[in-house]
């Protein structure tokens, strides 16, 4: 691999020799490398490698990171930041000047400098962290309100729209192409009796009632890079997604995943809970950047979004189970089937509390 990597690495430039590199990170569709190079000063950089069958248009995905990722180093050098690339995503070019790398596989590859003081967390730790998750996301969408939807392409059609992921559950159902069928009735039945609250959010989206905005829409706790050293939201990650939508697609998600103690790989299910105090600290962080920008019916509707992401993140892991794997990154047989029980697990308890 290491020999891949680096000849990926000599199509970008960076200065200096490769010291290492290693899988970094938890995401579950791209490939991330860390790497280091000793050009007298040692310096970390992110490689990553683009998941070709879920963006099926790597190119298109690369522009929009490019137009997101300039946009927001303009907006943060305006308030006086010297170095943004030391605090928000920035890309490293490809020496033939692109903002990424096709290898001779048609494989896609980029490259961003790594921001030293950050670190992410796959589990928020307490009220503080949550309130920072929220804070870093209200602020994330602060900093693009100037950027023209219309500049984004739709990379990922179909996104977020949770009646297409539940005909997408259905027809898994319907031809249970591994077997898996039998192991999963129980949780195809919750799913089934919650089908309610799939329209509800994409209802509202095409009502035409609430604005679309450019937002984030993978705003999960460990996309969320904080400040080591302060402990305060340094900026969003894993800008893929970011096209138009609906603020409440990202405060659902944020929502869902950070207000979990127990996390998305819970090894056991009677640890997921819904923490109304995690919740409550991400609502104020959101809103203490978000109030700037959003009108009344935004915030009105923000807790509907909570269960609707949770149910839909659910219905998407039992899908790929039933379909076999082939989206989310399994790293055991059966995972998907548990990252859907602790969706349904975490909605359960959420529909206890709000
Ligand atoms: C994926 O790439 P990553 O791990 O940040 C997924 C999200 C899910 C998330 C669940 C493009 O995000 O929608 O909420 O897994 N991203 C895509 O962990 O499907
Ligand atoms: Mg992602």
């Amino acid at each position: 691999m290491l020999s891949v990597i680096s000849s990926i690495l000599s199509q970008f430039d960076l200065p200096g020799t490769l010291l290492s590199a290693g899988r970094f990170g938890s995401g579950l569709i791209n490939e991330t490398f860390l790497c280091e190079f000793d050009g007298g000063v040692v310096r970390k950089y992110i490689l990553q490698h683009i998941n070709k069958s879920v963006f099926t248009r790597p190119d298109l995905v690369m522009e929009n990171v490019a137009t997101v990722t300039e946009h927001l180093q303009a907006r943060l050098r305006r308030e006086g930041v010297a170095d943004p690339a030391s605090v928000t995503p920035a890309l490293v070019r490809a020496r033939d000047g692109r903002s990424h790398h096709v290898d001779g596989a048609g494989e896609c590859w980029r490259m961003f400098h790594f921001i030293e003081t950050g670190e992410v967390f796959d589990i928020v730790r307490d009220a503080g962290h949550a309130h920072e998750v929220g804070r870093g996301l209200g602020r994330f969408q602060a900093l693009v309100t100037d950027l023209p939807p219309g500049r984004l392409h739709d990379t990922l059609p179909g996104f977020h729209h949770t009646p297409v992921y539940l005909r997408g559950l259905d027809e898994a159902v319907r031809k249970d192409l591994q077997g898996r069928l039998a192991e999963a009735r129980a949780e195809v039945e919750f799913a089934q009796g919650r089908r309610r609250l799939a329209p509800l959010l994409t209802d509202l989206m095409e009502s035409g009632r609430i604005p679309i905005r450019v937002v984030h829409n993978d705003p999960k706790v460990n996309n969320v890079l904080i400040d080591r050293r302060t402990g305060k939201a340094l900026c969003m990650l894993d800008l893929d997604t970011v096209k138009p939508g609906i603020v409440h697609f990202d405060f659902g998600d944020c929502v869902r995943s950070a207000a979990n103690p127990a996390g998305e790989d819970a090894a056991d299910l009677d640890s997921v809970a819904f923490d109304r105090f995690r919740y409550e600290a991400l609502r104020q962080g959101y809103l203490s950047e978000a109030s700037s920008f959003l009108v009344q019916q935004e915030i009105d509707l923000l807790p509907l979004s909570v269960q609707v992401i949770t149910f839909e993140l659910g219905i998407r892991f039992l899908a790929d189970h039933l379909s076999g794997d082939a989206y989310f990154r399994a790293r055991f047989p059966g995972h998907n089937l548990h990252r859907a029980r602790v969706q349904f697990r975490l909605l359960e308890r959420m529909e206890a509390m709000i």
